[in-house]
């Protein structure tokens, strides 16, 4: 009865937030508004009842079309806020936090205004709220490896504000060999290194993330249950999944909450995480996914201490930083 108290108190990491995915409908429209940049809905009520996908790209399109309000520091300053002030009222004590640098600069916004925004809002997060936050560039794999360079080039004078990259948006036809090049570069540059696979593309898109790119952590992996050897590599390995279950229903990854596979990764020994994604789209923030699942699947508070305990082993926080949360 105490459990989803439990749920939204216990300290907590979430390492699978892409920023731009928790802009809520009023938030678009209110930045729209001042930037003065015309929206296809009469409303932010008519924003929301758009949101039901069939797949990824379905969300995407909206995701990106909702981004484009996006323009000056103070938009997303005021868009990592909101979030980080939901996420700390709900346990998260460190967010390891997604942004999609091409979405900005191929309509013309620098660099600079994404991250310069990005970076006030994780200074007020830990000095408002106790909460550290870092940042993961991720690269549009449905684009080319040379435009990745290209945004990996503009991202170096800026290098002490990210911690690590990642790839997302349409993982079919895009594998990670895609990338590989760019990613060994980015560890030569001591980038922590995570990667999108096995959400909507096949288990050798998990093993070429591992084998070509070096992911430390594999992003969402669920279809990995469909190779036991991969399986058991994930486990002996202790490659940590960041699993988001309203994400995966919400994209029709699965058909139901209660057939969501996260006890299974969890009876198979995986290091399985629970996240949020992209919160104002899922239809909830990372407590809600925590208990939804929980719910649906029967967990206690013994899945609750595990799952949080990993969601802190996972994380890139140094290892002092841990054991306060732990
Ligand atoms: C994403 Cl759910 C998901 N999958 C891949 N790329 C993404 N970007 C934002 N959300
Ligand atoms: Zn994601």
């Amino acid at each position: 009865a105490a459990l989803p108290g439990l749920l939204a108190s216990m300290p907590k990491t979430e390492l699978h937030i892409h920023i731009e995915g928790s802009l809520e409908p009023e938030l678009i429209f209110e930045i729209a508004q001042r930037n003065r940049v015309a929206l296809p809905y009469s409303d932010f009520e008519a924003l929301r009842k758009a949101y039901a996908f069939t797949d990824l790209q379905s969300f995407l399109d909206i995701y990106y079309s909702g981004a484009s309000v996006l323009l000056q520091e103070e938009d997303f300053e005021d868009m990592a806020l909101a979030y980080f002030e939901r996420a700390a009222a709900e346990g998260v004590v460190h967010a390891e936090v997604f942004f999609d640098p091409q979405t900005h600069t191929d309509r013309g916004v620098p660099f600079a205004t994404v991250i310069n925004g990005l970076t006030r809002a994780a200074d007020i997060a830990l000095t408002e709220f106790g909460l550290s936050a870092s940042y993961i560039l991720c690269f549009l794999r449905h684009l080319s490896e040379e435009a990745a360079f290209a945004t990996l080039e503009q991202a170096l004078p800026y290098r002490s504000r990210f911690i690590g990259v990642g790839l997302d948006s349409s993982e079919r036809g895009h594998p990670p060999s895609k990338f590989e090049r760019v990613f060994a570069r980015c560890r030569e540059l001591g980038l922590h290194v995570v990667a999108h696979a096995g959400e909507e593309g096949p288990p050798a898109y998990i093993e070429a993330a591992l084998d070509l790119l070096k992911a430390e952590r594999i992003d969402h992996g669920v279809r990995c249950l469909e190779d036991p050897a991969l399986v058991a590599r994930l486990a002996r390995d202790k490659v940590p999944l960041t699993v988001c279950p309203l994400s995966n229903l919400k994209l029709c990854v699965v058909d139901d909450i209660a057939a969501h596979p996260l006890r299974k990764l969890l009876d198979a020994g995986l290091v399985v995480t629970i996240n949020s994604d992209d919160p104002a789209y899922f239809g909830g923030y990372l407590a809600a996914n925590y208990q939804q699942s929980f719910a649906a699947l029967g967990l206690d508070a013994g899945h609750a201490w595990q799952l949080a305990r990993n969601s802190i082993d996972a994380s890139f926080a140094p290892e002092p930083r841990k054991r306060e949360w732990r």
